[in-house]
Parts: structure tokens; sequence; C-alpha cells
């Protein structure tokens, strides 16, 4: 989880970065430096300097890659390069990425801008990049071979183009796809209308959906892998560590979701409904908004959606295929509900005596027991909440709202602790003194005047 002192600390080595690449400014200026992440907390937003205002986004577990300006160009310098990605703690993985991790750093800019990206090959294969959704030159479009030759181990290409729309749009190579793509490479790009007054946004989160392979006990994803992936995860990140989404009660919420796994995810949201305002086509007209509280994330697609932060509360945000709420597990596993294992059990205790017969009441059981694992493996269901496990993992987060969070405060706020009488309770017989006044009633906050 992300704390106050390391938002502080990345908020003052970005400055850091920023300041050598000033003092390092000439007319004829070499490529820009090559902003670097070794962490996988979330980095607080990045403020515009230059242009026109907006609001910043947060990646979860992520960053945003700073950029340089050269005579009025956005210049911004991606290398793609093996990289170690902690996908939780306990558990790195060695993927391919950009930038010193997976996913690479979203790249933010505003309608209108022109932006110069030069892309550094430091793999052993050559690589491009796709700029997914953008309307651009067919020579910038990315796919090796078709809009230009592959980028060479060890050569920088330049792509250069303008932005002529804001939305919400992807990066990833298109070249090798399918062993680039399952090795994490793959990255946002948000751009900003040009007008600030055009549906502006308190807190904006972006999660990008991926899948990988990785057999319990290894570091390496299994390139080959079709369908049957063991890892859902959100920006190359796992529950338990994914970071939970930090909320002030009554900010105004965007959440942008894509998805470069090889299947769709409903991502459901409790405690809110909410409307779908943008996808990596563009803004959705408000007329045609529809209130949803789950919304699937098609393969291939960007979707954003907004809400009122009114409820305060600890809400669960996951997506709605429980299978995808788990980390490394065998799909093969028999099921054992109802199975009287108690003979078996006996004999295997004769060889092994701590085995514990599991899975014949359920799984929960998996969630309570530290089970022993091979190294570099998290359990299949983890995480502790205020009254208990979680029994998740995978694409699973909470987006926790809060009165009085400062703006631009991601830091963790704690469990939400639930109104006397407004938490389920055990019955014992009788109703408490709460619940059986007259004028007892639900105590919600308002509900928003208009999501849209
Ligand atoms: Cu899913």
């Amino acid at each position: 989880m992300m704390n106050r002192r390391q938002l502080l600390g990345a908020s003052a080595g970005a400055a850091a970065l920023i300041s050598t690449k000033a003092a390092g400014q000439t007319s004829n200026m070499g490529l820009p430096e090559a902003a670097m992440m070794d962490t996988a907390a979330t980095q607080a937003p990045v403020r515009p300097t230059t242009g026109p205002d907006y609001n910043p986004v947060v990646t979860l577990n992520g960053w945003t890659l700073p950029f340089r300006m050269n005579n009025g160009v956005k210049e911004f310098h991606l290398v793609a390069e093996p990289v170690e990605r902690e996908m939780a703690e306990g558990m790195t993985a060695y993927l391919w990425g950009y930038n010193g991790q997976s996913t690479g750093p979203t790249i933010e800019a505003v309608e209108g801008d022109r932006v110069r990206i030069f892309v550094t090959n430091k793999l052993p294969e050559h690589t491009s990049v796709h700029w997914h959704g953008m309307i651009l030159p067919s020579g910038m479009d990315g796919v090796s071979g078709l809009s230009h030759p592959g980028i060479p181990p060890g050569k920088t290409y330049v792509y250069e183009f303008d932005l002529i729309k804001s939305g919400t749009f992807m990066y990833h190579p298109h070249a090798d796809e399918m062993v680039q793509m399952a090795m994490g490479m793959m990255g946002m790009f948000v751009v900003h209308p040009k007008d600030p007054t055009f549906r502006p946004v308190d807190r904006d989160f972006l999660i990008m959906l991926n899948a990988f392979d990785i057999d319990p006990g290894t570091y390496v994803p299994r390139i080959m892998e079709m369908t049957d992936f063991n890892l859902w995860t959100w920006n190359s990140r796992i529950f338990p560590d994914i970071d939970p989404l930090v909320v002030n009660q009554g900010d105004k919420v965007r959440v942008r979701v894509g998805n470069l796994t090889m299947t769709n995810h409903p991502i459901h949201m409790h405690g809110y409904d909410f409307k779908v305002s943008c996808t990596d086509g563009g803004w959705v007209p408000e007329a045609a908004q529809w209130p949803e509280v789950s919304i699937d994330i098609p393969v291939g697609a960007m979707r954003a959606y907004d809400f009122v932060a009114d409820h305060v509360g600890d809400w669960a945000i996951h997506c709605h295929k429980s299978h995808h709420t788990m980390n490394a597990m065998g799909h093969d596993v028999p099921t054992f509900i109802g199975v009287d294992k108690r003979q078996a059990t006996a004999k295997i205790r004769q060889v092994q005596p701590e085995y514990m017969p599991m899975g014949t009441a359920g799984m929960a059981d998996m969630a309570e027991m530290a089970m022993p694992l091979p190294d570099n493996t998290i359990p299949m269901m983890a995480g502790w909440g205020p009254h208990g496990p979680l029994e998740m993992g995978g694409m699973f987060s909470v987006v926790k709202v809060r009165p009085g969070i400062a703006a631009d405060d991601y830091s963790d706020p704690g469990w939400y602790e639930n109104p006397p009488g407004t938490q389920a309770w055990e019955w014992t017989g009788e109703l408490p003194e709460l619940t059986r006044r007259d004028d007892a009633r639900t105590l919600l906050t308002d509900r928003p005047k208009s999501a849209g």
C-alpha cells in the first residue's frame, strides 16, 4: 500500500528529474532523458506546468511519463526493455515493459498538442508502438512491416503527430504481438480536452486490464497461453496489493479501464450507479449515456465511467468473472464439496501427519490457512479486511470514499468504520434500539444530482 511518505518521495523524485532536464536544455537538444521507475507504488498525479490546465490522471500502481518541451513540441522517451515487476509483495515477474515497469508509464497530453515520442528498443527482438484509437498519419500507426519497419534491437525510432482529439487511448507493440503483449508491453495514453471546462472531474483513475500465465514458483509468463491465464492483473498488479481508489466525498470521479487481455471483463463497482462517458472512440454524448453498475470492457477496448462520490464507505470494485478475482490456481482441481474424506485423510496422515483435507465445505478455508506455497507465489485467495479474510485475488480493489481528503492526497485512509446501526448484525432474538425506532431509516447520503 502507498503511504504519505512514498507519495512525498515520488513528488520529490519527479521534481529532481525535471530539474536535470531543464539544466541540460540547449538549442540543439539530443534525445530526451528516459525517466525510469523502480517501484510499483502509485505515484502522485503530475500537474500541468505548460499549456491549458487539466486535472491529471492517477495510474493505480503506476506513474506518468515526464516530457520536455522542444520548440512547442512535447517530447517523450519510451524505452522498451525487460523489467522486473512486483505483482504483489512476495511475487515478482520477469516481464517486458517500458522504462522499468510493466505496464508502461501513462502518457498524458492535451488536445491540440504536437507530440514527438522517441522509442528506444532494448529488447532482444524488433518492436514497434501502435497508438490504439488515435487519429494520425498512416506511417505513425506503429504496425511493424505495414506502417514502418520494425525497430531493431538497439535502435531508436521517432513517432510524431498532432493530437487532434481528446479521450482515452492505449499503446502497445504491433510486432511479435502475441509474445510482446503476453510479456506485459502496454500502457495508457490520455489526451485531455483543450477546453478545461469540458466534463472536468476531481479524480481520474486509470486501470489497464492484463493477464499472465506464470506457473507457481516461476517468474516468466508462458507466452503461448491463449485462454487459461492464472494471473488476472490491473496494471500488472494483483490483489491484495492493488492500491485502493481513494476519493474525497463529493468529488466527481472518472475511472478509465482498458482491456488488453484475451477475454472480456465485466467491471463491477459497489455502492454506486454510474454512466459510461467515454470509449476509445471518443466521448459519449450525455443523452446517450446508459446508467450501469457493471460495465463490460471488451477485448481491445477502453471504457471510462463517471460518478459523483456521495456515499462514504469502502466499496469493492472488481471483475465480475469470479475466476478473475483469484490468484494463480489450477482450474483442474477436482470439486470436493460433499465428499467424505475421512478415510483418505487417515491413510494420508500415516505418511504426512500434518495433512489437512480441504475443499469439502467449499474453498473458503483456502483463504484462512497459511498453506505452504512455492517461492514467488501468492495465495489463491488473500487479503484481510476489518472483519476477516476477503478471499479475493487478481482483479479486485476497494474504492475508499471519505470526507475531508485533500486534493492530490491518494494515501490509504485505512478501513471505513460503519456508523452504529448501518452494519449487518447477528440476530439474537430481538432488534437493537436503533432500528426499532419509528423514524429509523437508511443512513444514506444524498443521491447524486446527476452523474451526467
Ligand atoms: Cu475478468
